[in-house]
């Protein structure tokens, strides 16, 4: 491979000239886009190749992290930095007068998830692969990610997001590993062989593309493996063939753009079972291709569950165990119960998975059957344990009133059930999941989730990085808790007027960015206070965008009254079918048309929306950020990780005491943030005594009532009825998320922003000593913790 400058463009104009039959200064853009990439791809296959022998030499355990979702974004620049070969290609590539940023912008993203879930996931496959620890992810290969948002007058449009059409050139296709999965059919037992049969069954096959996980100076390389569904040659004789094959194609299709109301949809259970079984099944023979037998596949593999989605994976390990591998019950029940661990990531309950037991008994038969065993053997035990008690009984039961309860088969299944930051394992430990933690202590924990300081600091705000390493050196990017060093250096005033003009130059990148998709022109000098996130009610954008209206109306009505001058910035895709949130987003695109085309205020006030909000857009949005809003109703977001990255860039959290806020206000104290509202037991205590009435701030507070009436009055929209639903539910549904109740706390939080932005030396100290703790929110570290309490993995040796 290619060391140097030389090297790389020798090597490039070869490839260039045998795939196209053109010289480098004739080929097209995409084809050399084409070229850098499968150049970077080969170079990591060499290292690649090297992962797997060592691990496989030295019989290492491995952790497998199953997840639905992997929001991988990017991977060309990651990759290339990771691999140390970036300036190489980038000095190359200059000579022959390609910039190298414009084939990076021909990457598509792979956006394989919804949010948070799913990006964790890619953040975890980066630290990793870079700790050099042996760890891989197993996802479906779907054919759309989540789907591309377009804003038509004012309104969220859902377009099919094609991420392979200009092909996906990290995969590799595997068909000698595929796999066969079955759905539906029955079950017999074949007296002669003493096994259980699944017959009749609708049979696909898993093939695997796996994908290189490169890490961060190391050779260590770990496998993202994609599965995918392809037509099997055993089909039942009754089955119509373009129905099958139509079936066949439906289960890969797309993922479900919805991450708080599950589908409740066969096809989403499908999906469940496609990957976890193809995926458990190939970990299983790649184990007894080393060892005789599953007797120690508990020694050299774990499981993480990311979150419910892949929770089948439990009732399948028995099933091989006993059906395929000939194990008794209780040997089976070890074995599986020390290889899974269970991550939890949401509070809200209607969001926990449940299935009817009809369905999925029609769909998994076998694997069915096996849930009613765990089932039936878990309630002996509850009752030996409680002394009969029948109502702890009815709270944990795996099945009850023809519903399977995912999450309590996966505690019941699993060694370690863990929560995504303090206050959310605590809520799971003392509220949620009580009657669980009490029956098993030991398994309970937290896992505070963490972000990769590479992409999100490093390779995203390379000014800023430069900036910081200048001052401390570089080896904060091996080890970013350094990054406190920086703690040494915040009243230097040369420090802080650089920090300030790093800022400034990344939030004009942002505003030409504004100014050729919004075409608004925004000041780079006023604060950019954003909010970028699924649009969810609990995370409250509501409450963000009345306080916009209050300052709109209020410079309206008094001349006098004049704001430091504010751009408000929004992100959000709203699920498909989630009325409310799409309506907030129409809300948001309202105000911004009347507030940016008012002459008299718009020098002071800018709303803008920002469309399709993912992963490379937030690699823009980040560095670009003054105010970092994590407002959601406390209680209620399990973690946040946009909050770390927003941290991590210099922006100062605008927070409730939720999820790792908490953490965050810890870290940085409370000089160094600014935090409101009520406390997750208050908002508890609140809904509990039932007297919480919204009616009675909208009839005592004069300017909430001004702005809920601007909802309705046509200052925003000349329907009036437009925003119906978002006063309903404020007002004749009680605002369940309690935005009116923190109304004024917010309020006077962000005047406490406006004046802590005044005075700029102060301002720049907190942002740098907000980057300074930010190391600690390093998914590295968050990785280390999985490993030393959970996975017990060894380094891969080099
Ligand atoms: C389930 C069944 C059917 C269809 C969809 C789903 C589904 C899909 C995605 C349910 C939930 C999700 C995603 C949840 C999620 O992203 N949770 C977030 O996880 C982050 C990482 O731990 C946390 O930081 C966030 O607080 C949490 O909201």
């Amino acid at each position: 491979m290619f060391k140097n400058k030389e090297e790389f463009k020798f090597e490039f104009s070869r490839r260039i000239i045998e795939s196209y039959g053109r010289t480098v200064e004739e080929a097209h853009i995409t084809e050399r886009f084409l070229v850098l990439e499968t150049m970077v791809r080969d170079y990591a296959s060499v290292n690649w190749a090297t992962s797997k022998a060592i691990i496989r030499n030295n019989y290492q355990k491995q952790m497998h992290y199953f997840s639905m979702e992997f929001l991988m974004g990017r991977l060309l620049v990651n990759n290339m930095m990771n691999l140390g070969i970036y300036q190489i290609a980038k000095d190359g590539l200059e000579e022959y007068g390609i910039n190298i940023h414009d084939l990076e912008e021909l990457e598509t993203d792979a956006g394989l998830g919804n949010g948070g879930l799913g990006r964790l996931a890619a953040c975890f496959m980066d630290s990793l692969a870079s700790l050099a620890y042996p760890g891989h992810g197993h996802t479906i290969r779907y054919e759309y990610g989540l789907f591309k948002q377009k804003i038509e007058n004012g309104y969220q449009i859902e377009l099919p997001d094609q991420w392979m059409q200009t092909g996906f050139n990290w995969e590799v296709r595997k068909p000698k590993h595929r796999v066969p999965v079955k759905f539906f059919g029955k079950i017999i037992f074949n007296e002669t062989t003493g096994k259980y049969e699944h017959v009749d069954a609708e049979e696909v096959y898993a093939v695997p593309y796996d994908v290189p996980i490169v890490g961060n100076d190391t050779t260590n390389t770990n496998t993202l493996r994609l599965w995918s569904a392809e037509a099997s040659d055993n089909i039942p004789a009754n089955q119509d063939f373009r129905q099958y094959i139509q079936n066949v194609r439906d289960i890969c299709q797309m993922l479900y753009p919805d991450d708080s109301t599950p589908a409740g949809k066969m096809l989403r259970l499908k999906q469940e079972y496609f990957f976890t079984c193809a995926g458990l099944n190939s970990i299983v023979r790649a184990h007894l291709r080393q060892y005789p037998n599953l007797n120690n596949f508990h020694q050299k593999n774990v499981i993480q569950l990311n979150d419910t989605h892949p929770v089948l994976a439990i009732p399948e390990l028995m099933r091989i165990l006993i059906d395929e591998q000939g194990y008794e019950w209780e040997e089976a029940w070890d074995i599986t119960t020390q290889t899974f661990a269970y991550t939890n990531h949401t509070i809200l309950a209607e969001a926990l998975e449940t299935w009817p037991i009809s369905l999925m008994q029609s769909l998994l038969p076998r694997v069915y059957e096996i849930i009613e065993e765990i089932h039936r053997r878990f309630i002996g035990y509850v009752k030996m344990a409680s002394d009969r008690d029948e109502e702890l009984l009815n709270r944990v039961m795996i099945l009850r009133d023809g519903t399977v309860y995912m999450a309590r088969l996966a505690i019941v299944g699993s060694f370690s059930v863990n929560g995504v930051a303090k206050l959310h394992s605590d809520i799971l430990a003392e509220r949620e999941l009580k009657d669980f933690a009490q029956l098993y202590p030991s398994k309970f924990n937290n896992k505070t989730n963490g972000i990769t300081h590479r992409r999100w600091l490093a390779y995203c705000n390379p000014e800023l990085s430069s900036l910081i390493s200048e001052y401390i050196g570089d080896e904060w990017i091996k080890h970013p808790e350094r990054l406190e060093d920086l703690m040494g250096h915040l009243d230097d005033l040369t420090l802080q007027d650089r920090f300030l003009a790093v800022k400034k130059e990344r939030k004009q990148i942002l505003a030409d960015y504004i100014k050729e998709h919004n075409g608004i022109t925004v000041d780079v000098d006023s604060i950019f206070d954003i909010q970028v996130k699924r649009l969810h009610a609990y995370k409250r954008q509501l409450l963000n965008i009345l306080h916009v209206i209050d300052l709109y109306l209020r410079m309206k009505e008094n001349p006098d009254f004049r704001i430091e001058p504010r751009t408000f910035i929004f992100g959000a895709k709203a699920a498909s079918g989630y009325y409310f949130a799409k309506k907030v987003i129409k809300l948001i695109n309202s105000v911004g048309d009347v507030v940016n085309n008012d002459s008299e205020t718009n020098k002071y006030l800018k709303v803008v929306f920002l469309e399709n909000y993912g992963v490379t857009l937030a690699e823009k949005i980040m560095p670009a950020a003054d105010v970092s809003e994590q407002i959601s109703t406390a209680g209620k977001e399990a973690s946040g990780t946009g909050n770390m990255k927003f941290m991590m860039n210099g922006a100062i959290t605008l927070g409730t005491l939720d999820g790792a806020n908490v953490e965050i206000a810890e870290l940085v104290g409370e000089e160094n943030c600014v935090i409101f509202g009520m406390k997750d037991h208050e908002v508890k205590e609140l809904q509990m005594s039932g007297a919480y009435k919204a009616w009675d701030y909208y009839n005592n507070n004069p300017r909430l009532k001004r702005i809920i009436d601007s909802l309705m009055d046509g200052t925003f929209h000349e329907n009036r009825e437009e925003f119906r639903v978002i006063f309903e539910e404020l007002m004749n549904k009680n605002d369940e998320y309690f935005v009116l109740a923190d109304y004024e706390a917010y309020c006077q939080a962000q005047s406490s922003v406006r004046d802590l932005y005044k005075d700029r030396s102060r301002w720049a100290k907190v942002c740098l000593t907000n980057i300074a703790k930010s190391g600690f929110f390093s998914s590295d570290r968050t990785i280390q913790q999985y490993v030393d309490d959970i996975w017990h993995l060894d380094k891969v040796k080099f």
